[in-house]
């Protein structure tokens, strides 16, 4: 893909999610799409919402866990961007006619006491540098019809972030086993997905550990002060309007916000 067309297409997705429409995936039209065209898009996707005012809140890896991993046939997850205005409050509401076909999933945010720069950087590296961990709802909603898309798709399109819930930061406690903390995404107080930390690459710092080694790769660090989703530890629900939706995060703490219209 040329120069021109990157930006056109990363100018296509941020008017979907602007308009809050489904587009047809980008590679019904370029077949031969590749990984690294599809970051060049998420880049300049981007560039847009920085050049329009928002900011950035930090990264996600997404695609985190065995089965969607096995699902798109991929060896590594995928990372995007969580920006300022994909931020509702904890017990908030969200309006379902401001999304497409919005799904939910539970996570772990991680923030950082140092900058920590890969190639070669381990989840217990991660671990040593972490100053906070996050309970997060995380929204996802690709802009894609159908949640129908390729890996190339679906990195262009900012690995699906929609919107996102945190609860309250704490300061991580000493002798938590993140890999074995049940984490359980209850909508309208029924336990819809639960699962464990070791759901995300083995450890939620394994994540945030593979991510800045991908970040390396365009001589990029995780940096200290900036929140880091490191994936689904449940699977993702669709929301629907009238749900009340929360997470809970063993040893954490919990977030949660209700789906209006
Ligand atoms: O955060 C995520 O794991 C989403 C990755 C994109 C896949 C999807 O939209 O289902
Ligand atoms: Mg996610």
């Amino acid at each position: 893909m040329n120069a021109a067309a990157l930006k056109e297409t990363a100018r296509i997705l941020y008017m979907a999610e602007a308009e809050k429409r489904e587009i047809v995936r980008i590679t019904r039209d370029y077949p031969e799409l590749t990984v690294e065209d599809a970051y060049k898009i998420q880049e300049e996707l981007v560039k847009l919402k920085l050049k329009r005012g928002n900011g950035i809140i930090g990264p996600k890896m997404g695609l985190t866990s065995r089965a969607k991993m096995q699902q798109m046939n991929v060896e590594e997850p995928i990372y995007g961007y969580i920006f300022k205005d994909m931020i509702v409050p904890d017990g908030g509401k969200i309006n379902i006619h401001q999304l497409i076909h919005p799904k939910v999933e539970a996570e772990i945010a991680f923030v950082l006491g140092e900058d920590i720069e890969g190639p070669g950087v381990t989840g217990e590296q991660v671990l040593a540098v972490t100053e906070y961990l996050i309970p997060v709802l995380e929204v996802i909603d690709s802009r894609y019809e159908n949640f129908s898309f390729t890996l190339p798709d679906v990195i262009a399109d900012n690995a699906s972030s929609s919107r996102v819930v945190f609860g309250e930061k704490v300061k991580k406690p000493e002798h938590l086993q993140l890999d074995a903390v049940t984490v359980s995404l209850a909508i309208n107080g029924e336990i819809r997905e639960q699962g464990t930390g070791a759901a995300v690459v083995g450890h939620p710092a394994n994540s945030a550990a593979m991510l800045a080694n991908m970040l390396a790769r365009k001589k990029q660090k995780l940096k200290a002060g900036s929140v880091i989703l490191t994936g689904g530890v449940t699977g993702a629900v669709m929301l629907t309007a009238g749900d009340s939706v929360s997470a809970q995060v063993e040893g954490i703490g919990d977030a949660s916000f209700t789906v209006c219209s």
